[in-house]
């Protein structure tokens, strides 16, 4: 049995009860067996990818909070410390009643090569709690977000951990949790990112992962004598992935005809009006549903179903396994050509190699949404220099960022003989820095 397959093994039976954790490690694995099986010897007697596949630590912690009707509400709060070769660890922080242990495993894994890929230098982890802000008042999400904050201030620091948003953490979260470390530790340090440009954030995080995707997806294009300019895209979600997605692909050129939330999708041929979509879901918190009542001539459907709707590219931007085998099918089979993923893993792997055997160009999470975390690590530098640059010097950074990984992943696909499979080439370049790395440090 190869080295990889017996890992991969050796994951499942223990770590039981954790698919999304064993599907973000079969992916990885399956991609490395190129590069491991070149050296198997070396590996294997050094236990790379034993390590690699288990947590440096997992910290796990009760988060009580009182709520508006004075009742103790009990959430689980986690943090992910996954691999720190290259830098503090750095990740988001999800709230949703969905998350587990094997969720933000499995988003920890990825993060260490998607912050790899960045070529900067941080680590990777993640972290949250299965409390719902959805319906909470914001005294709620404060009192809730104290309390987690309190337990987590004990793990991280500016060199050590730095969490940011994901999921249902957005600024005003970040606002909350900021504060009561500052108030638990007394130092005012850049322990998170996507903190609010008055106290220590950086102009262009937020556009920063849908800009980012944009980006990558425009350099694919590129690469395949194709452009954005005049092409139909779906964008799913409509939280800050999908919303600067959409900003950025429209000012290139395209139109944009649906987007969704986890109650069903909106569709409108005349191309989604963004300002709309801010106010509904930026400022008011409401459902994707109110846009249909909004604008003329767009419709909304309950439930699933959004790639029904015929498009030339499709970015999911929502979250892990939305986009299964059936919907692919129908993708391909009404022409869609580009997929770049916007959230963490939405692609299940069945479709994605379905796609691929399809002839869809396609770009997986790990390197298409790697611009939020990596316009993160570029706010720790402003907040250890003590200087802000401008929104212009931030969103040249990032698409130089975007532009340079794109051709990591071009260039490794290509050197082990298989262009334009970028899933392989982004594991495997994402791979070869933190290993390298974690040779030169020893057996830790
Ligand atoms: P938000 O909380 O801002 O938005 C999430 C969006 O996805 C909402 O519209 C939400 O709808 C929708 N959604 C969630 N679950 C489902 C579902 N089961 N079906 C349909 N829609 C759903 O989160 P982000 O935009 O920050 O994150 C989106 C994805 O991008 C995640 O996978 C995240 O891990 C990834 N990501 C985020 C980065 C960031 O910088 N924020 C960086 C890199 C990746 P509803 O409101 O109904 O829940
Ligand atoms: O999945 C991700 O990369 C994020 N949620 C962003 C992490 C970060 O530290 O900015």
């Amino acid at each position: 049995m190869s080295y990889t397959d017996e890992v991969y093994d050796r994951v499942v039976a223990q770590n039981p009860g954790e698919p999304e954790f064993h599907q973000a490690v079969k992916e990885v694995l399956d991609s490395l067996k190129v590069v491991i099986d070149a050296n198997e010897e070396k590996y294997r007697s050094l236990s790379i990818l034993e390590r690699l596949v288990e947590p440096e630590r997992i910290i796990s912690f009760r988060v009580p909070w009182v709520d508006d009707k004075g009742v103790v509400q009990v959430n689980k709060g986690y943090r992910v410390q996954f691999n720190s070769a290259i830098g503090p660890y750095k990740g988001g922080l999800r709230f949703h009643p969905s998350v587990n242990q094997s969720i933000l495993k499995f988003l920890g894994f990825e993060q260490i090569f998607k912050n790899s890929l960045t070529g900067l230098p941080i680590g990777g982890g993640k972290g949250g709690s299965n409390f719902d802000p959805k319906g909470k008042s914001d005294r709620e999400v404060m009192a809730f977000c104290q309390s987690f904050m309190t337990e987590l201030s004990k793990y991280i620091g500016a060199d050590r951990d730095v969490p940011a948003g994901d999921i249902g953490v957005g600024g005003r979260e970040i606002g909350y949790l900021y504060g009561q470390y500052k108030r638990n530790r007394d130092l005012y340090e850049g322990v998170l990112t996507g903190k609010g440009l008055t106290w220590g954030g950086s102009l262009v995080r937020t556009q920063a992962t849908g800009y980012g995707v944009v980006y990558i997806l425009n350099e694919m294009m590129k690469a395949h004598n194709d452009e954005i300019a005049g092409k139909t895209a779906i964008v799913t979600g409509s939280g800050n992935v999908a919303i600067y997605a959409v900003e950025k692909i429209t000012q290139f050129g395209a139109t944009v005809v649906a987007m969704c939330d986890s109650n069903g999708y909106i569709y409108d041929p005349n191309g989604i009006k963004l300002d709309v979509v801010k106010q509904i879901k930026e400022v008011e918190r409401g459902r994707i549903k109110e846009y249909a009542d909004r604008v003329e001539g767009a419709e909304y459907h309950e439930g699933v179903g959004i790639w029904n709707i015929k498009c030339d590219i499709y970015l999911p931007c929502a979250t892990q396994n939305e986009l299964g085998l059936d919907a692919v099918k129908t993708l391909v089979a009404n022409g869609t050509k580009y997929i770049a993923e916007g959230a963490n893993m939405p692609t299940t792997m069945e479709a994605t190699e379905y796609v691929q055997a399809n002839g869809v160009i396609f770009m997986p999470g790990k390197a298409a949404n790697a611009g939020g975390v990596a316009t993160s690590a570029l706010e720790m530098s402003q907040n250890s220099m003590r200087l802000s640059w401008t929104a212009e010097e931030v969103d040249e950074k990032l698409h130089g960022i975007m532009v340079n990984i794109f051709k990591k992943v071009d260039e490794a696909s290509t050197r082990y003989g298989m262009k334009d499979n970028y899933v392989v080439g982004a594991n495997i370049a994402g791979f070869e820095k933190v290993v390298d790395a974690m040779m030169a440090q020893g057996i830790v």
